[in-house]
């Protein structure tokens, strides 16, 4: 891996960053994606900053982004999976949970990943085999293995219509039965890091990109938590069910949402 593809993407997690908040300042259009799905002129220019930068020092790098999809070779050594504002609806609403996300993966295997959340200063990074770390302070999740204590966060797809829409409103009623609550942050890829870190134990989300997880995957893993599909299986690109946990908590969790049918849809 060259030595300094870590850094890089911790600058341009930054940069980009850094660049959201003055759009929050100064102000910014919005356009609709269709639905409630959003699009603003920071996630853009924040995308196009990532993407100029990457490509100036990797032009063999394959990318993928949330706005641009998928750019360069396919069969390229190297990929990065950007979402360059991972909570746009909260950006728009001034709300600070939203987050830069940006992931490499070198011969399809996940080897960095840095989720930095510039309204919230903090950034939460990790490189496979050397742990996760949230500024220079290693993480871990939590060593919580009763779901009663267990504090769960959850996401709704955008397609209200969608049959995950009332099989999620189901699984969160079980939720709320079994644990000590469930926060709806609104990111995905913060509320991987925030397993990560130990302040939330689990959380499930149907419909999800790669893009909105890929970074939070490897953060969480190295932290010893686990992503995966509702099933425990891996999760499939096509359907993007995702279960993410303490790891303690997984299989308890795969049980609870097959016993409630949240395994048959998608
Ligand atoms: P976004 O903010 O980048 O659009 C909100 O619950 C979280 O889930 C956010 O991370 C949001 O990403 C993501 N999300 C919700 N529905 C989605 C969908 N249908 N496709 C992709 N991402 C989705
Ligand atoms: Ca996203």
């Amino acid at each position: 891996m060259p030595l300094h593809l870590l850094q890089i993407a911790k600058k341009l997690a930054h940069d980009a960053g850094k660049l959201a908040l003055e759009y929050q300042e100064n102000g910014f259009k919005t356009e609709s994606k269709g639905g409630v799905d959003l699009v603003t002129e920071a996630d853009k220019a924040c995308e196009q900053l990532i993407l100029k930068t990457i490509q100036e020092n990797f032009p063999d790098h394959a990318i993928l982004t949330e706005e641009s999809g998928a750019i360069g070779d396919p069969k390229a050594e190297y990929k990065w999976i950007v979402d360059p504002i991972d909570g746009t609806v909260n950006f728009a609403h001034g709300l600070p949970f939203y987050c830069v996300s940006i992931a490499i993966i070198h011969k399809g295997l996940p080897i960095i990943g840095v989720v930095e959340a510039p309204a919230l200063k903090e950034v939460f990074w990790a490189k496979k085999g050397h742990g996760a770390f949230k500024g220079n302070s290693p993480i871990q999740v939590s060593k919580n293995g009763d779901l009663k204590r267990a504090l769960f966060s959850f996401g709704y797809p955008y397609e209200r219509e969608d049959p995950v829409t009332p099989m999620t409103h189901k699984l969160v009623t079980s939720v709320l039965t079994e644990s000590r609550g469930a926060r709806r942050l609104g990111s995905a890829a913060l509320e991987g890091a925030y397993i990560a870190a130990g302040r939330l134990d689990a959380f499930f989300h149907y419909k999800l990109k790669p893009w909105d997880i890929a970074a939070a995957k490897i953060i969480l893993e190295e932290a010893g938590g686990m992503m995966t599909d509702v099933t425990g299986d891996l999760i499939s690109p096509k359907n993007g069910r995702t279960l993410a946990s303490n790891g303690i908590l997984h299989s308890s969790l795969v049980e609870m949402i097959k016993k409630e049918g949240g395994d048959k849809v998608m």
